[in-house]
């Protein structure tokens, strides 16, 4: 069985759980580009958002003319945030599955027998140790488990056979399909397909002139109720961080390398596990207005997992403090631009 594990909401459900003041109201997550102070557009809003038509994509200054100002908050993105969580999230499943590919920032998909049962634990899981819900699918194929998830939502479950899969697909427009884009949905809609199973009655070879070889055959396959398996391979990570809370906010230089010198410790351990060296070294302060900062600098060649960075990492710090007037609440650690060490595994 294939389990499809997606966030519910997920940029605007991270702000509400650390802002118990905004539950209730409407969350918009922002992309701003600084610049008016209202453009950009918007990256996440929640279902009470979204009941009056606030969408991601969308300017704005068109969300904020339909959301109003006393029930609303329009915050910031704060992808170090965001990644933490992901991080956390990706743990758990990766601990329950046999085989886990994350999809993207807040999507996961899971081959495992546990079926049912598992996506229960999970959805348990996931909402104890890091407080958020999410919706997951279960069925035979991962495109049914998919879109069974995107049914599913917000914070729900849906388990299918075979048969239900099938239903489900078959009756779905075929723009609610992952993989067919607007594009194609609009050329099938001009030949009178609107549901999947309309695609049955289009000749499979007009199907291969009219979209190619490849995606004619995969949606000759999709209205003949085939589709397809396995979750493929996870893309090779490009850097590894390590974040955590401090004890106590501070501005203490030595107080916050102290912990990062814990969180380093098993950045660097999964360095070493997996052969690479960086050339990138990144700190993560989170400050007590709730904004997170990087400071980052690279090495001109690749430094091994063993190598001491204590001068540079005391330099990073100091220059952020300098720059910063606010205490910091949580900080973390980043090695990326890695190269691969090939064969050797000692190096001292
Ligand atoms: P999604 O899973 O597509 O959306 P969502 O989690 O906000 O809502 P849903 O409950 O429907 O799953 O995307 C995950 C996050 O990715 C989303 O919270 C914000 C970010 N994102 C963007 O920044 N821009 C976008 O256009 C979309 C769709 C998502
Ligand atoms: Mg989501
Ligand atoms: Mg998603």
């Amino acid at each position: 069985m294939y389990l499809h594990i997606d966030m519910d909401y997920f940029f605007a459900q991270a702000e509400e759980i650390r802002r118990p003041m905004a539950k209730g109201k409407i969350i918009v997550v922002c992309v701003y580009s600084g610049r008016t102070e209202d453009s950009g557009v918007v990256s996440a809003v929640n279902y009470i958002g979204r009941e009056i038509g606030i969408r991601a994509g969308m300017p704005i200054a068109f969300a904020k003319k339909r959301a109003p100002p006393a029930d609303s908050v329009f915050l910031p993105v704060d992808r170090e945030y965001y990644a933490e969580l992901s991080f956390r999230i990706d743990e758990i499943i990766r601990k329950r599955c046999a085989k886990t590919v994350q999809a993207s920032i807040d999507e996961w998909n899971c081959e495992d027998d546990g079926g049912e049962a598992k996506a229960r634990e999970l959805r348990g899981e996931i909402k104890k140790a890091v407080g958020l819900t999410c919706s997951i699918g279960v069925a035979p194929s991962p495109l049914g488990a998919k879109m069974a998830a995107a049914r599913a939502k917000p914070d729900g479950l849906l388990v299918l056979d075979k048969e239900g899969e099938r239903k489900l697909i078959d009756c779905s427009p075929v723009e609610k399909v992952p993989g067919i884009g607007p594009k194609t949905a609009a050329a099938l809609n001009e030949v009178r397909v609107v549901a999947v199973r309309d695609i049955r009655k289009l000749d499979p070879v007009m199907l291969a002139e009219t979209f190619g070889k490849k995606s004619g055959a995969w949606l000759h396959a999709l209205g003949s109720g085939f589709y397809g398996e396995g979750i493929g391979e996870e893309k090779e990570q490009e850097e590894v961080s390590r974040i955590g809370t401090l004890k106590e906010k501070t501005r203490d230089a030595y107080m916050v390398l102290a912990k990062l010198l814990e969180l380093e410790k098993d950045a660097k351990e999964w360095l070493m596990e997996m052969k690479k060296s960086y050339k990138t070294v990144g700190i993560i302060f989170a400050t007590e207005d709730l904004k997170t900062h990087t400071k980052s600098m690279s090495f001109r060649n690749p430094k091994t997992w063993g190598e001491d960075i204590t001068k540079e990492k005391e330099a990073l710090v100091k220059e952020f403090l300098s720059e910063n007037p606010l205490e910091v609440r949580r900080v973390g650690i980043r090695f990326g631009n890695f190269m691969d060490l090939g064969g050797q595994t000692t190096l001292f």
